[in-house]
């Protein structure tokens, strides 16, 4: 992996409705993010948080988009700063926030990869657009919006074209997917890995034949991490739970196999809300996550 890391925090609720969710990349530095990854030899420099545009008046759903101005001026900026992290040549690792932010991620991403591939490990889909979505709240859309699909103002942040293609993306852990998101995956053939296939295969086979496909047809890999992923159990501090998810341990071997691919060339965390935790718990388990995805081992 990319010695040099570059971190970006990204407080951003404003794609959902639980407030507390902006404090998540405090939490995760106050977890001790920035030491548990310079231990294990990288040169990781914190540049900080991206402003996000709070006002919110006059935008609360337009066209069933909740907040689209200042989720999309965020995005923007994210975007910006991701591509020119990439342009350094350091690896991006992006502190949320919500799970809106991806838009910008992966939109800074995309621009230096023909094939970026996405992993997407989480509950849900986040295959909805205005169109499908239940509840209007752009957390549950980027994953459409990065395949191109959605509303224009938030399709064309950092250029009008899709940014990812929909057989380089793998979700794993999904188990609360919407009838439009299942609609989409049975058309567009999309990987997707829900919790019956990882209790069928168990979770070293699913990483292994997703590490496998993303090798052969991709340039680089972005592993968007929404805690909800995570059994509530795990991670209860996260807005969005869903009973019977990823435990800790598979979580953790999931992190490992792609760390001993070397294949991750950018990285976000996202959906960590303190006020909703036990005691900054699912900041912790997201900081053990990534101490796995950079290469920490047991022994
Ligand atoms: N699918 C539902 C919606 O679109 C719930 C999305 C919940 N989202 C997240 N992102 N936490 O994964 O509203
Ligand atoms: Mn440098
Ligand atoms: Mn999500
Ligand atoms: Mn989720």
């Amino acid at each position: 992996m990319n010695r040099n890391v570059t971190m970006i925090g990204v407080p951003m609720d404003l794609g959902q409705n639980r407030r507390g969710v902006d404090m998540g990349p405090s939490a995760i530095r106050y977890a001790g993010v920035l030491e548990r990854i310079r231990t294990l030899g990288y040169n990781i420099e914190d540049k900080g948080d991206i402003q996000v545009k709070k006002e919110t008046l006059g935008n609360e759903n337009i066209h069933n988009l909740s907040n689209l101005d200042p989720v999309t001026e965020t995005n923007k900026s994210l975007a910006r700063t991701v591509s020119s992290i990439n342009k350094e040549g350091h690896f991006p690792l992006i502190l949320g926030g919500d799970h809106s932010i991806a838009i910008g991620t992966i939109a800074g991403m995309s621009g230096y990869f023909d094939n970026l591939g996405v992993i997407w490990y989480d509950a849900h889909g986040d295959l909805n657009t205005a169109d499908t979505s239940p509840s209007g709240n752009i957390h549950g859309m980027p994953l459409a919006v990065s395949l191109g699909l959605g509303h224009p103002t938030l399709t064309t942040i950092n250029g009008d074209f899709p940014k990812i293609k929909p057989e380089n993306v793998i979700i794993i852990g999904a188990r609360e997917l919407d009838e439009g998101e299942k609609d989409y995956i049975r058309q567009s053939g999309m990987n997707v890995y829900t919790m019956h296939e990882i209790d069928r295969l168990g979770m070293s086979e699913v990483m292994h034949q997703s590490i496998n496909y993303l090798k052969d047809r991709c340039d680089g890999v972005h592993l968007s991490l929404d805690l909800d992923g995570l059994d509530p159990h795990d991670a209860p501090g996260v807005g969005t739970p869903v009973l019977g998810g990823l435990t800790y341990r598979e979580s953790h071997l999931a992190m490992e196999m792609l760390a001993e691919a070397k294949m991750v060339t950018s990285a976000e965390f996202v959906e960590v809300n303190p006020i909703l935790d036990e005691k900054n718990k699912t900041a912790e388990v997201a900081v053990a996550l990534m101490g796995s995805l950079f290469g920490e081992k047991l022994k």
